[in-house]
């Protein structure tokens, strides 16, 4: 009889891709991060309020995978929003009909994804873990929030919760996940840019007077434009949400600023950008949202 292979694979090894990989390590799963460029370390560093600790872990690049006869049965995506449609496409031809793949990243592209694939499961996570990393394979789970799961395609999370981490991350089930996507985008758009327009961690948006005023302005606008894309209760509580998260991840280096100081791309086109594209087509007034793209796309115009 064949062994089951539980090995997860992951597309882009940022902060959450490092922290997931972490994590499943100390539960011994084997974990083989995808990666473009080499990487001269052989394990995973993991910092939290329980310590640091490394990890042994392997690394291919998709060029090596494509060439290969690997299959790969789980697959956890945690790239850039804007990267994933491309990056899904190149390593289609190495999953598994039956693949379970789980994709945690910032914005709504996941709902693009499920077009592509015809026969595997496709799952979201919305989190709101807040880490960074200090080197390539370096990180540091700065805030411990939460992470919901749910199916995007017509499957049960069961079996793929059953494969998640155990230990160091609040995991659950979530049968309500798109709407949990969409909490998650509004709370997004009213976080990340302001944390580059301050230059400040999650937690200085709430204690410095001019941010905390324009972090319940921007929150008020961001409301009115997603509750007419997606008419909802969803977002009546945005400025609540918000706040609990900046207070869960107080220490965090937002994963936009983040972007910014290590000179990538941002994430804003998936964001405030997209969030602005709708609300010109519905004639909403979207000053602030268009305002602090402007900033950010002037501390990284190739945003
Ligand atoms: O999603 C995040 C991010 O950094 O992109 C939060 C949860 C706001 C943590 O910083």
């Amino acid at each position: 009889m064949k062994a089951v292979d539980n090995t997860w694979y992951i597309l882009g090894p940022g902060a959450i891709g490092c922290l997931w990989a972490s994590y499943w390590r100390t539960d011994n799963t084997r974990v083989v991060l995808i990666e473009h460029s080499p990487i001269d370390s052989n394990s995973v560093q993991l910092s939290s309020d329980q310590g640091c600790h490394s990890y042994p872990i392997e690394t291919v690049s998709p060029e090596q995978l494509l060439h290969s006869n690997t299959i790969i049965q789980h697959l956890f995506i945690s790239t850039k929003a804007q990267h994933t449609l491309a990056a899904l496409t190149q390593l289609q031809p190495r999953l598994a009909t039956n693949a379970e793949i789980l994709v945690v990243q910032n914005g709504l592209a996941i709902v693009e994804l499920q077009q592509l694939l015809a026969t595997q499961q496709l799952f979201a996570g919305v989190t709101t873990d807040g880490a960074y990393r200090t080197a390539p394979l370096q990180v540091t789970h700065a805030g411990r929030g939460e992470t919901l799961v749910g199916a995007m395609t017509n499957h049960a999370t069961a079996a793929v919760l059953s494969r998640l981490p155990g230990t160091g991350l609040a995991i659950a089930h979530c049968d309500t996940i798109e709407q949990r996507l969409w909490q998650k985008f509004a709370l997004n758009c009213a976080i990340n840019p302001l944390t580059v327009k301050y230059q400040c961690r999650n937690g200085q948006l709430l204690t410095q007077a001019e941010a905390r005023k324009e972090l319940s302005l921007l929150c008020r606008e961001i409301q009115s434009i997603a509750s007419a894309i997606k008419p909802a209760a969803w977002f009546e509580t945005l400025e609540a949400d918000v706040v609990k998260v900046l207070e869960l991840t107080a220490d965090n280096i937002n994963s936009m600023l983040q972007d910014v100081q290590q000179g990538r791309d941002t994430e804003i086109a998936q964001l405030n950008s997209w969030l602005v594209q709708q609300a010109k087509q519905l004639a909403i007034p979207h000053p602030l949202n268009q305002a602090i793209i402007n900033t950010v796309l002037a501390h990284h115009p190739a945003a």
